[in-house]
């Protein structure tokens, strides 16, 4: 039908740049070594790539900082370098996306610069200031992503400005229409050049209204959001993805249903946070729920089928490895992470594969803090043991839930540093590269990678995969995962296992037949029968019409 867009049977790459590949021996990831990896990608079959930041920004939070929106920053290249990436991915079917981080700049940002010169400045209203508080003190209890309070006093002026993350990321004040407008020009250049979408930076956070204590989901968001589409990328045909830790079911149609003309998707992030603890977050995760998870993936397969659209993730740079989150990296690493992706990428969306997470990717064995690069690790650190916990202890919920155990080096080959760079990379590569790499992957058929590449096929081949209705099955079984799709007569059926024991399950009277199967981590299975058993972390789709 006239509804359906190029993006729906998409497989997106996210690569961070910085921990990608080092073309010159400056030990960061850069824009020629991600030229040189399109070949690798291609043959992944994946038909874009979400880049994390590459512009001009000091790198307080990695590029999330940004000083020049239409600059490159020079540790990643230059704009040719950029313009060269764009040609040589179009020549391999392969579009780019670029990450908007427009709630906040950096603090160098000339915008940034002017606006804290003096009250009068014509930039001033850019950002958000306030008045100290009556007693001197913040002007109001909002607090920081990564700690602390969410305002800093700038004493030249007497004001405080508004920075929901780092101080060195004040954010913008999106009421100015001013600002607006600066963005949507910035946009239209990108867009000019050639991009094919954008990933939006905590998008659901610009229409704040701060006095009332409103940080995301504000009153005019999703009139930003029409302003945007209708002055920018609305009249071309994009991939636009926003990043809402707010999202619920009903607030991804605002941003989603066809009719809204906002954005292609958002990130929802409700079966990363259903796992975190009352009281410590992320940093204390429980254990794995399965039914649990079943439901909240059950819930937005369900909410999102007739209209909007959905994402489908276990990774990205601000969360810990998949296969060590949901699956078990001592005894089943290849089996359990063939496992998730055979789970994720057959529901309904647009997949989104994390850099490393096709070859299972593991977390940190990192021991001491110093090995730690990333702003939001080293700011709790700081306020976890100021209220008592132990070093250990940190470094231990550190190494199960820090941003740094997505950032370390991409793992090429068993040359050193994992064949990331021949300087010193600028942040350890992880140990195991030396049996744990791209190289020894792609020439295994039986590797994790190949998993990824037949599944990135599949979605090409099945439209049942694309299209298909949703349906789940044994809900409240613990140990397994069993999901149907069905288009007209075409019908596949997932199973799978997410424990490290042999499971046998009494499958319902529907789900029993016979087909073809398309993908297995095991022995291809000829049909699912009254029972089934599957071996640890098994999975399998298996296809009827
Ligand atoms: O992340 C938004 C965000 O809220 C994360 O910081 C997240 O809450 C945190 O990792 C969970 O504890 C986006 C980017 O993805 C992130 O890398 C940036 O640091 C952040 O925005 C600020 O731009
Ligand atoms: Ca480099």
């Amino acid at each position: 039908s006239s509804d359906r867009k190029w993006w729906h049977s998409a497989t997106v790459y996210q690569i961070y740049p910085r921990s990608f590949c080092d073309s010159n021996g400056d030990g960061a990831g850069d824009i020629p070594g991600i030229v040189s990896k399109l070949d690798y990608l291609q043959s992944l079959g994946i038909t874009v790539i979400w880049l994390s930041p590459i512009f001009t920004s000091p790198m307080d939070d990695n590029g999330y900082d940004i000083s020049d929106y239409q600059g490159i920053a020079a540790e990643f290249g230059t704009l040719a370098d950029f313009d060269r990436l764009v040609s040589e991915a179009r020549k391999r079917g392969i579009g780019i996306l670029l990450d908007l981080v427009v709630n906040h700049t950096s603090d160098e940002h000339p915008w940034f610069r002017e606006a804290r010169k003096s009250r009068d400045n014509p930039y001033r209203d850019y950002y958000v200031w306030r008045d100290p508080s009556p007693d001197g003190g913040v002007p109001n209890t909002l607090t920081s992503s990564f700690g602390g309070p969410a305002w800093t006093l700038d004493p030249q002026t007497g004001q405080y400005y508004l920075h929901l993350f780092s101080r060195r990321q004040p954010d913008l004040n999106w009421e100015n229409p001013l600002v607006r407008a600066e963005v949507y020009r910035m946009m239209n250049w990108w867009l000019d050049r050639g991009i094919a979408g954008f990933r939006m930076d905590v998008i659901d956070l610009i229409g704040k209204q701060v006095d009332a204590g409103i940080t995301s989901d504000g009153p005019h968001l999703h009139d930003y959001l029409q302003e945007m589409n209708r002055e920018t990328f609305g009249s071309r045909d994009v991939l636009t993805v926003g990043e809402a830790w707010s999202a619920t079911p009903a607030s991804a149609l605002l941003y989603s249903a066809h009719d809204r003309n906002e954005l292609s998707m958002v990130f929802q992030f409700e079966h990363v946070t259903q796992a975190w603890d009352e009281t410590y977050g992320k940093w204390r995760p429980k254990p794995l729920d399965l039914v649990a998870l079943k439901a909240v993936f059950a819930k937005w397969q369900l909410a999102l089928a007739d209209d909007g659209w959905n994402t489908l993730f276990w990774g990205n740079h601000d969360l810990p490895r998949a296969v060590s989150r949901y699956g078990n990296t001592t005894g089943y690493h290849v089996e359990s992470a063939k496992m998730l992706a055979t789970v994720l990428h057959l529901m309904k969306g647009t997949p989104f594969i994390y850099q490393g997470e096709e070859i299972g990717m593991t977390n940190v064995p990192f021991v001491s803090i110093d090995q730690y690069k990333d702003i939001e690790t080293l700011n709790m650190h700081r306020l976890h043991l100021e209220a008592g916990l132990s070093p250990e202890d940190f470094i231990k919920g550190a190494n199960e839930s820090g941003r740094d155990n997505a950032r370390t080096p991409m793992q090429w080959d068993a040359t050193p540093n994992g064949g990331f760079t021949t300087g010193a990379p600028w942040i350890e590569v992880n140990p195991n590269y030396t049996t744990l790499n791209a190289e020894l992957q792609i020439g295994d058929d039986r590797s994790i990678w190949n998993h990824y590449r037949r599944l990135v096929e599949l979605r090409k081949q099945h439209e049942v995969i694309v299209y298909g209705q949703y349906h789940s099955w044994l809900d409240r079984h613990p140990d397994v995962f069993v999901y149907s799709r069905t288009l007209e007569q075409e019908r596949i059926v997932v199973v799978a296992n997410f424990r490290a024991e042999v499971v046998t399950v009494t499958m319902p009277n529907e789900l029993q037949s016979s087909g073809r199967c398309l993908i297995s981590n095991y022995d291809m299975v000829q049909a699912i029968g009254e029972e089934v058993t599957l071996q640890p972390y098994e999975a399998f789709a298996m296809h009827s019409d």
